[in-house]
């Protein structure tokens, strides 16, 4: 057939592992460009040459059978799957495709989101481990997609009893609520995760949804009307309306989910109540009276907002232009300028609409986890928002970037750190992969006292002239000689025409990010005057009260800041995914115009380059997909051998060693470390894995019958 083109010259391949060229990454690159053509928009890493299959894995901070800790130790290497999105609907997410991947040993299916979804849960099952699957890739890369896919396939397999059932309607619900109440359009993706929670600060109100869902009564009813651009908070980015996501029927679809999740029609009133309190909130405006002191404008806006958060008129408008300050303990009230009462006008806004969605959240999670059922193993899902580089990037950006930084980390530490220490550790003959470690930027942004997140606290806490400026200036002085710190003063006089006054760049894995420090104290602080606090705390609405707790106004310490508090979180689920087995999804993006039919080739490389997929691959061509230490090696499969079988007499390393030869293990197979056995293919362990299966059951058969001959 000269001149003809192969299957294999046409699609590339599926398996990376399985290119001539690994080293190259133009091989790389050219192999995903030709699956992404032919609309194959997966591939995976197998170990060594031969067809078997390996997944990477995601993460994402949503919600999740959320069982947190197990120190099992890891026994795979996560698998890894890439992912190009295909900004298309693509036809393999169907229930026949499902069906599919049931059961079968994955590197016999092409690659695929139910691959890793189908390993993760047999893994979980048949050797009680707690697994998670972290999905990461910058910003509209296809994670929340690939997340909801796996949500799909888990409960469709995982098995069919009442209870489970339950929950597993349950989870599914719990996505488009969370979606509409915690995602926005960003320039970068029109359906941008912000669950994180402390990025609701972004103002990106999804009202949206609210807005052209809702049918007339509703509307009248929260006083709305249908135009976003009515609305200051939905107008911001001029891009409310939201052409990709169908509104009416997600409005529906929410609706119908908070149903099934058991919330009180009162609570779901008071949900929509509260978004709508939010959109009225920020069309509210202050003039300045002749004293300078600020005034509301129209003041039956409040009236509205008042009604819908059921809480006092007299004692919110009151609030919104006031401050009660202690003076001698004598209490005083002390008018806000027009600025300041803007800035307390957001700062409700933010808490009001931030603390309904943990509200959300928190309660979500009580729905969703059946004590007793999802005590025993669970799969965790991270989808989180993906590496984002804006025109114009603020403390926000900051943070959700921070969070890749630490995610990278993860992914390095446990696929390409930890892996290469334990066969060194073992004595396995290996020859070192270079990586490039990012923990030298976490460490700039979050070590204590010397990092980025504490200088910013320090000058949070500073009274006096603390500024900005003297966060940037305080920054400057303490990391100004790192390596992935600029700002104008510290560049060369070739980068200081890309760097304002007022602005720092961090060099981040994905990329060079440059930061306005405007607004990051501010942000940092998130203060929300005491007098809304207590206008709140005092409100009829369930929720408003709940997530106002008196509680809160009676401690007399200073709130953690937002830099502090989103540190705390991320390391404490760092340490909760480090503590389960992990699958990796790794997404590409293929551009920036979100279009079906185009690769950046550029723009790919540089993801490609970043996400480490190259240093990945060489590992995993050289390394072992499964270990386990020979104790438990040995009594798992001890009865396929007769000479291991009932007792081995010798060391267990020995008797694994004596158990490997009879199984016919070959020579690049397996290797023997000081403590464990390391199994190269999966498909090598999934065969002994299946005579064991047989042999059980032979036992089994043997014992009832001498039993039925007494
Ligand atoms: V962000 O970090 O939350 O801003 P994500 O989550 O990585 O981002 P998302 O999953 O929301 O991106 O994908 C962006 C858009 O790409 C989706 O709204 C879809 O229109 C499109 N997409 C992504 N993956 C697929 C897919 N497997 N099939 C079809 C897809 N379309
Ligand atoms: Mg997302």
């Amino acid at each position: 057939m000269e001149g003809a083109l192969t299957a294999r010259d046409r699609v590339g391949v599926q398996d990376l592992v399985l290119l001539e060229d690994y080293q190259s990454e133009t091989a790389f690159l050219n192999n995903i460009k030709k699956r992404f053509k032919e609309k194959l928009i997966y591939v995976s890493f197998t170990y060594g040459q031969k067809k078997t299959f390996l997944l990477f894995l995601v993460i994402a901070l949503k919600i999740i059978y959320s069982e947190l800790y197990s120190n099992k130790k890891t026994t795979y290497i996560g698998s890894v799957l890439v992912s190009v999105n295909p900004y298309q609907q693509l036809g393999f997410y169907t229930p026949y495709h499902m069906e599919k991947y049931q059961g079968v040993n994955f590197y016999e299916m092409p690659p695929h989101v139910y691959a890793i979804a189908d390993n993760t849960y047999r893994s979980m099952r048949n050797e009680s481990s707690n697994q998670c699957i972290l999905i990461s890739g910058e910003s509209g890369s296809g994670k929340t997609e690939a997340s909801k896919y796996i949500l799909q396939y888990l409960s469709v397999c995982s098995a069919s009893n009442e209870q489970v059932e339950y929950i597993k309607s349950r989870l599914l619900q719990s996505n488009p609520v969370l979606e509409a109440f915690g995602n926005a359009k960003t320039h970068r993706n029109d359906n941008s995760s912000r669950f994180g929670k402390y990025m609701d600060i972004e103002f990106d109100y999804r009202g949206a949804p609210l807005l052209e869902g809702a049918d007339d009564v509703l509307l009248s009813r929260l006083m709305l009307t249908k135009s976003p651009d009515k609305y200051a908070y939905t107008n911001q980015g001029k891009c409310a309306k939201v052409s990709s996501i169908c509104d009416r029927r997600d409005f529906v679809a929410v609706q119908k989910a908070l149903k099934v999740l058991d919330f009180s029609p009162k609570n779901i009133d008071e949900l929509f109540c509260i978004v709508a309190s939010v959109l009225h909130l920020g069309n509210v405006t202050f003039t300045q009276n002749e004293d300078g002191h600020a005034v509301v404008e129209r003041q039956h806006e409040i009236q509205k907002i008042a009604n819908l958060l059921g809480c006092q008129y007299e004692q919110l408008l009151q609030a919104l232009t006031h401050r009660t300050i202690e003076a001698n303990k004598e209490k005083m009230q002390s008018p806000l300028t027009v600025e300041q009462a803007l800035y307390a006008r957001d700062a409700l806004s933010k808490a009001i609409y931030g603390r309904m969605f943990d509200w959300l959240v928190s309660n979500l999670n009580r729905s969703l986890t059946n004590k007793d059922l999802m005590r025993k193993n669970v799969i965790g899902l991270l989808d989180i928002y993906g590496f984002e580089i804006f025109k114009s990037n603020s403390f926000e950006q900051f943070c959700i970037n921070f969070c890749n930084e630490k995610l990278q980390q993860l992914f390095i530490e446990l696929t390409l750190k930890q892996e290469q220490e334990e066969y060194r550790a073992e004595g396995i003959e290996w020859e070192p992969v270079e990586y490039f470690n990012n923990k030298i930027i976490c460490d700039l942004v979050e070590e204590r006292h010397q990092g980025i997140i504490d200088i910013l606290d320090e000058e949070c806490l500073r009274p006096g002239d603390a500024s900005d400026n003297t966060f940037l200036t305080k920054m400057e002085e303490t990391v100004g000689k790192h390596p992935h710190f600029i700002t104008h003063a510290l560049g060369n006089s070739k980068l200081r025409k890309t760097i304002g006054y007022e602005e720092f760049r961090l060099v981040h894995y994905a990329g060079e990010v440059t930061y306005s420090v405007k607004g990051f104290l501010d942000k940092n602080n998130d203060l929300l005057y005491r007098d809304l606090k207590v206008a709140m705390s005092e409100s009829k609405h369930d929720i408003i009260k709940q997530a106002f707790p008196v509680t809160e106004l009676a401690r007399l310490k200073r709130p953690e800041t937002v830099g502090s508090q989103f540190r705390t979180s991320l390391n404490r689920l760092m340490d909760i995914l480090m503590s389960k087995e992990p699958s990796y999804v790794r997404c590409i993006k293929p551009n920036d115009a979100k279009m079906s039919d185009r690769f950046d080739e550029t723009l790919v490389r540089h993801q490609v380059k970043y996400l480490g997929l190259m240093e990945n691959l060489r590992v995993r061509r050289a390394g072992f997909a499964y270990r386990r230490t020979h104790e438990i090696f040995l009594n798992r499969y001890k009865s396929l051998c007769p000479s291991t079988w009932p007792h081995y007499d010798g060391s267990p390393r020995k008797g694994v060693d004596v158990l490997c030869k009879y199984l016919d293990y070959k020579e690049g197979e397996y290797r023997l470390g000081k403590t464990k056995v390391f199994i190269r293919f999966p498909r090598t362990l999934f065969a002994t894995e299946d005579a064991f299966q047989i042999r059980k059951h032979e036992l089994a058969t043997i014992i009832q019958s001498v039993f039925r001959g007494w």
